[in-house]
């Protein structure tokens, strides 16, 4: 990778591109066979010639010493299936807030381009804004001033610098907060993102269709007359019927497919 690919691009430019795959929130982790088996097949036989990651493809992740640790050897040969199938299509990643953490070794072992949040995506005559989803959670204050802190330079090069049992433990603890928050929440406001903010958004980047996952709750919202958000859906082999959703783009048309 040369040290050009390694700042994230806002703007993406396929205009080769006639089916474009997107999806968000698998989050992979130890236990998570079945998903990564479903999630290899996908990326090594779809007909996608670029796949957008919109985050959270991991459940956790806390720096990427943890591709040498015995513990994580699905999210290993995930980033070897990564690869595999760079070789034949372009493989984007936005960080979403489970897995921001991924670094440069991360992405140079997968072969995937890093996007910033928010990116523009041109292709099949579209202009596309997309986002993981969080930034744009405007409501919830609290959650905003910690994503700030999280996502500083200081924080990261402060929490990269721990011993590896700290990282987990401080995950652990941070997910617990999360959990007990979201209990205490309505399950469909919980996340929610905010109409006039990616109303804003949409407009400053001159597009009329957000894409984003985050809230895992996969539909379209039309936002006033000629601006829609189109959100992905989790992944979830457990779930009856099992999630696995990908958003195809093709021949300048949205459609939701199951892959297995
Ligand atoms: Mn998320």
């Amino acid at each position: 990778m040369s040290a050009m690919d390694a700042v994230p691009s806002d703007h993406i430019e396929g205009p080769e591109w006639s089916c474009v795959d997107f999806i968000s929130d698998i989050h992979l982790g130890p236990t998570s066979k079945s998903l990564a088996l479903s999630l290899k097949n996908h990326l090594s036989n779809t007909p996608a010639q670029a796949v957008f990651i919109l985050g959270d493809l991991l459940e956790v992740w806390i720096g990427d010493d943890c591709l040498e640790q015995a513990h994580f050897e699905i999210e290993r040969d995930c980033v070897h299936a990564l690869k595999q199938a760079s070789l034949k299509r372009s493989i984007f990643f936005m960080p979403g807030n489970r897995d921001f953490l991924v670094g440069t070794r991360f992405l140079q072992k997968s072969g995937m381009r890093q996007l910033r949040d928010p990116c523009v995506l041109q292709t099949q005559g579209q202009r596309i804004l997309l986002s993981h989803g969080d930034e744009l959670c405007t409501g919830d204050l609290d959650y905003q001033v910690f994503r700030q802190e999280v996502r500083s330079q200081a924080w990261r090069t402060h929490f990269l610098a721990l011993p590896l049992e700290q990282r987990l433990s401080m995950a652990k603890k941070m997910r617990a907060q999360s959990q007990i928050k979201q209990s205490h929440q309505d399950p469909l406001a919980y996340a929610e993102l905010d109409t006039q903010a990616c109303l804003d958004w949409l407009e400053q980047s001159n597009c009329e269709l957000l894409i984003h996952g985050h809230t895992h709750r996969p539909m379209r919202h039309a936002l006033s007359k000629a601006r829609a958000r189109e959100v992905l859906s989790d992944w979830d082999a457990d779930a009856i019927p099992p999630r696995r959703q990908v958003l195809r783009l093709q021949d300048g048309l949205l459609k939701r497919l199951e892959v297995f």
